[in-house]
């Protein structure tokens, strides 16, 4: 019996490697098809590297051990809290999210996300933002399908930077994306409604002489007419020699938006503003 026992318990970690091995070559393939190499080292430790940005890390694959864990964290006075995932109620999360995986796509700064949109219409959405982070990079789209995977559809070159919004600014029912780069929002539209954004609208220039700095940005209709307005930080040195807090229209005659309000905080700020707009009138947070 003990034998038939011992023979079980062998079968079951036999098992348990050949899983984690396919885990694992899955999971390679995986970075795989997201541009990344990599190479065994040994048999537990992965070279991960992305030939493209110059990006490298070394992996380890080997498990810890329970006991060698609990070893560690009693060393540390860390408590141990043993318990069973089966028995966690999830279903306070039930309905947040279809599916989740990753793609490689980004918009660098913090607080800004990266916008998704289903612009093809074809039941799957896109990412839109930057792709790698060493030196110039460069914009990527990928597009993410339910069993996790995801598909480079198109690369923005030069890259416009940071995508802000999502939006239809002059109501012709073709939907732009908009990237925040420097001193500029660059505006991309569709050819039709089932097209990928990828048609240079046109090009808001939001300071003139001053750097640009990061700032939270917001298109909304201010003032209930049909013309779309754009709140956002910026420069114009002709009026004033600081950076202001503008309201700015999108006027369908110059295909682009024109300042027309402005206020200059009594000190100037440099991180850039956080915009919350409210039944149409607007409070921030300078920072
Ligand atoms: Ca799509
Ligand atoms: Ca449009
Ligand atoms: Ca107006
Ligand atoms: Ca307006």
């Amino acid at each position: 019996m003990k034998k038939l026992c011992n023979n079980f318990i062998l079968f079951m970690m036999l098992m348990s490697l050949q899983a984690q091995t396919i885990n694992i070559k899955e999971k390679l393939n995986e970075l795989s098809r997201l541009g990344l190499q990599h190479k065994f080292i040994d048999e537990t430790i992965i070279e991960l590297s992305d030939t493209i940005t110059g990006w490298k890390t070394i992996k380890t694959i080997k498990e810890t051990n329970t006991e060698a864990i609990c070893n560690w964290a009693q060393s540390k006075g860390i408590p141990v809290i043993d318990f069973d995932p089966a028995l966690i109620d999830t279903n306070k999360w039930s309905g947040w999210y279809d599916y989740w995986t990753y793609t490689r796509v980004t918009n660098w700064f913090g607080g800004i996300p990266t916008k998704v949109g289903d612009f093809d219409n074809n039941g799957f959405p896109e990412v839109y933002g930057f792709f790698g982070y060493v030196g110039d990079t460069e914009n990527r789209v990928y597009e993410v399908y339910p069993d996790g995977s995801s598909a480079q559809r198109y690369i923005f070159n030069p890259h416009p930077g940071g995508s802000t919004f999502i939006t239809d600014v002059d109501s012709n029912g073709l939907e732009e994306i908009v990237f925040l780069r420097g001193q500029n929002s660059y505006f991309f539209e569709q050819t039709d409604t089932n097209t990928l954004p990828t048609n240079p609208k046109f090009t808001f220039l939001k300071y003139d002489a001053l750097g640009a700095y990061l700032s939270r940005e917001k298109i909304a209709n201010m003032d209930g007419d049909s013309l779309l307005d754009f709140v956002h930080r910026g420069s114009d040195t002709s009026l004033t020699q600081v950076y202001n807090f503008y309201v700015s229209e999108y006027n369908p005659l110059l295909n682009n938006f024109e300042k027309k309000w402005f206020f200059a905080p009594d000190d100037d700020f440099y991180d850039g503003i956080d915009v919350e707009i409210m039944m149409g009138t607007v409070r921030w947070n300078t920072s």
